[in-house]
């Protein structure tokens, strides 16, 4: 017999560092006073990123939404960008900031990112770029996009908001594509309260990332372009440092998370898991989607996402609807009906991975 939880199990709850480490860091701002633009713990947590993931060009955000916008502004990305509809908002948000026409390809049925073969299709004269997504952290077809963007001189960008931690081969994802942007937001697995960050391979950007998050100041007397304030401040980078120096254990224990799920959940009838990932893939278990089957399992998705939150467990339909499906974004280009990406959305269920969640209530839920 199913009991309701006591509290209500939220689809994620981000990891906090011990107070007593966040007031020691706390001090040497007060030490400092300085709170924001350019002060020193921005910059050491800049070179400690750098070294995690072994970049050379790096630029850090006060959220991943504008460090996005900011490399399609400062990449001079202009006409159509072909991009998923089965992301976050914010991934089409950043290219309407840009007045880039979105042009939406479908997903394939696994991994749920961009369909290379559809992305080829939907090239006209006026594609400058790709926009993929390593939704739920899996990997893009990395060597698929790359193969495309270069026959057709296009730029490859990847929204990488959830891949914090996803290595492919012996490289951090980061290393893929012309530029990765990574959100930092609470609700990731990795955060810095808000942030984002930029990895890119041009080291000439980073000057124009660096003069667009600062209102475009070259200098006290001289602004060189009309930038906006899209900084990260002191605070954020505390949090940030102290998150990093836990970020193992934090994958780890989502791992072990995820393979209970797996082990509790893959004989349920209706109920879909994502296929194992490549083998060249260190994954960071950064959600835990699944497909629900409404004929077979006996429940729609919304029905099951109902009945759950009469047992406090509060699930996300992350990502539904599919983002041409938005009033905003009804008139944006569709090369193709988006079959696979309607059909997911309306089955995606995104289940519970907070840190603190005792394997006991994956047990309880899957019961
Ligand atoms: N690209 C992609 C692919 C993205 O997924 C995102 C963000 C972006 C770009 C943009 O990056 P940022 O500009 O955000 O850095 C959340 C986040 O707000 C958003 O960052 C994230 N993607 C998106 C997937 O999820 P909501 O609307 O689901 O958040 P909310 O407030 O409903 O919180 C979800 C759960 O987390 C709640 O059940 C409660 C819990 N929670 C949340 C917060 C904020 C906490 O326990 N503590 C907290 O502080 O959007």
């Amino acid at each position: 017999m199913v009991k309701p939880f006591e509290k209500p199990i939220m689809v994620t709850r981000p990891f906090l560092p011990r107070l007593e480490e966040f007031c020691e860091g706390l001090g040497e701002i007060w030490e400092n006073r300085w709170l924001t633009n350019k002060g020193p713990l921005i910059k050491r947590f800049a070179r400690q990123l750098s070294s995690y993931f072994q970049v050379e060009n790096l630029c850090l955000f006060n959220n991943g939404t504008l460090a996005l916008q900011i490399a399609l502004q400062g990449m001079e990305i202009s006409g159509e960008v072909i991009t998923t509809p089965f992301t976050f908002v914010a991934t089409t948000h950043a290219l309407y900031w840009n007045k880039l026409r979105p042009v939406f390809v479908d997903i394939e049925p696994q991994y749920y990112t961009l369909d290379p073969e559809k992305v080829e299709e939907a090239i006209t004269p006026w594609t400058t770029a790709i926009l993929a997504v390593h939704v739920y952290g899996h990997p893009c077809n990395l060597n698929a996009l790359a193969e495309i963007a270069r026959k057709h001189n296009l730029k490859l960008i990847y929204d990488a908001a959830h891949a914090f931690g996803v290595r492919v081969g012996t490289k951090s994802i980061g290393h893929y594509g012309d530029l990765n942007m990574f959100s930092f937001h609470a609700t990731k697995l990795y955060h810095s309260i808000e942030g984002g960050m930029l990895i890119f391979k041009d080291a000439g950007l980073k000057k124009r990332f660096d003069y667009l998050k600062n209102f475009g100041f070259e200098n006290e007397i001289e602004v060189v372009m009309p930038g906006t304030n899209a900084k990260m401040n002191e605070f954020q980078a505390l949090m940030g440092e102290l998150v990093l120096l836990h970020i193992d254990k934090i994958i780890s224990h989502r791992k072990k998370l995820f393979e209970r799920y797996l082990e509790l959940l893959q004989d349920v009838i209706g109920i879909t898991l994502v296929p194992s990932l490549p083998e060249d893939v260190t994954y960071n278990y950064a959600y835990m989607p699944i497909e629900v089957d409404e004929y077979e399992y006996g429940l729609s998705r919304d029905e099951l996402y109902e009945k759950l939150k009469e047992y406090k467990a509060i699930f996300g339909r992350y990502f539904y609807p599919i983002l041409c499906d938005y009033s905003c974004y009804r008139a944006a280009s569709t090369k193709d009906t988006l079959s696979t990406a309607r059909e997911v959305a309306s089955r995606i269920l995104s289940l519970h991975m907070q840190l603190d969640m005792k394997i006991y209530y994956v047990y309880q839920f899957c019961d």
